[in-house]
């Protein structure tokens, strides 16, 4: 049983580690997941490569993440960040700890030495047995520039300099158009038994991830039905940016509205199937006009049994479409 989903960050890896856990329960040794990452807030800081989603991936399949904090590695000390804040080299506002910047040298000299992103990934997650395969949706660089009415920001200056306070006017995923899906990401997704669409970010994880050519058309040719999980409960994000985000391109903070946003797969859009949270029930009727078939179940990603029983009903749909 071959199971590949689309994640961001710490919703994706909350949502990952679930679906490790179900999959597992259900199949057994037969369970191979892919995890196929958004690189949008990727970025050279300090000189090295830091990639924070597939980071917040690896961390937390590894068991080696700050659950606590939401991103980096558990046990960190930040005495390398001392030394560059001092020299006046970075972002001042953003840590890279003395772990994490571990990770990041690796990935830097895996890089260096000719590796593309994918090989250098697959290095990195070597190292722990992560029970996955942990993917980039593409090998170039496509970071997510945010329109502010002070000027461009990187994506995670906007969101951890500013913490969303300066209105985006847009997002903007720079180099987009001469990107490309990695092959290994195509091939994840053409050959999956079953497509998950994590409860990530739907503007600046799973919007750049279905933006990078060649991912969309993937999708639409696979045979595997694809199922959507709600990162939005009750008209809420749980955690971060994504109204913020949802605001700037027009989108209502609410399950349905990511739903009709993402499109039915029957109409040209990427859902077979979209689970809400069952407070949002009342969007099932709806979403079956659109050609979603949705289902409410409860969709907070607690460690554990709960997050094991998400992805559990996220596979259950799936087998019945
Ligand atoms: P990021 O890259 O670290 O911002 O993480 P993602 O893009 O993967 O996920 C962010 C989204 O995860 C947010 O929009 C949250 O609403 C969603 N999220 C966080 N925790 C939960 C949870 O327990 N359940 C659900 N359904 N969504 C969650
Ligand atoms: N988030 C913060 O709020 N403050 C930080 O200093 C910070 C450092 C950092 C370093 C490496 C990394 O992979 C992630 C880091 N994050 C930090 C988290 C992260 O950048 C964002 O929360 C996500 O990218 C949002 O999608
Ligand atoms: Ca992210």
């Amino acid at each position: 049983m071959r199971i590949t989903v689309l994640a961001g960050g710490v919703g994706g890896a909350r949502f990952a580690l679930g679906l490790r856990d179900a999959a597992r329960a259900a199949h057994g040794d037969a369970a191979e997941i892919t995890v196929v990452a958004n690189v949008g807030d990727d970025m050279w800081l300090s000189g090295v490569k830091v990639c924070p989603d597939l980071d917040s991936l690896l961390y937390a399949l590894a068991g080696v993440n700050d659950a606590e904090r939401g991103w980096g590695r558990a046990g960190e000390s930040e005495r390398v960040a001392g030394e560059l804040a001092a020299y006046g080299v970075g972002w001042p506002w953003f840590t890279l700890g003395d772990l994490d910047l571990g990770t990041h040298l690796a990935r830097t000299a895996l890089l260096r030495d000719g590796a593309d992103l994918t090989e250098a990934t697959a290095r990195l997650a070597a190292r722990w047995p992560i029970g996955a395969t942990l993917l980039p949706v593409t090998n170039d660089e496509v970071p997510t520039h945010v329109v502010t009415d002070e000027g461009v920001l990187h994506f995670e200056e906007w969101w951890v300099r500013t913490r969303a306070q300066l209105p985006a006017r847009r997002f903007v995923q720079h180099g987009l158009e001469r990107s490309r899906i990695s092959h290994a990401a195509r091939a994840a997704i053409a050959g999956a038994d079953v497509l998950l669409v994590a409860p990530s970010n739907p503007v600046v994880s799973i919007g750049t991830i279905v933006g990078i050519p060649g991912v969309r058309d993937a999708i639409e040719t696979a045979r595997a039905p694809v199922v959507g999980v709600s990162p939005i409960i009750g008209g809420q994000a749980l955690r971060g940016m994504a109204a913020a985000c949802l605001a700037t391109i027009g989108v209502e903070t609410d399950a349905a509205a990511v739903a009709a946003h993402y499109g039915a797969r029957s109409d040209d859009g990427l859902l077979d199937g979209w689970l809400v949270a069952e407070q949002d029930a009342a969007a099932v009727p709806r979403l079956a006009e659109l050609g979603i078939v949705a289902e409410a179940r409860p969709l907070l990603l607690t460690p554990g049994a709960p997050a094991q029983q998400v992805a559990a009903d996220a596979l259950a749909l799936a087998a019945r479409l």
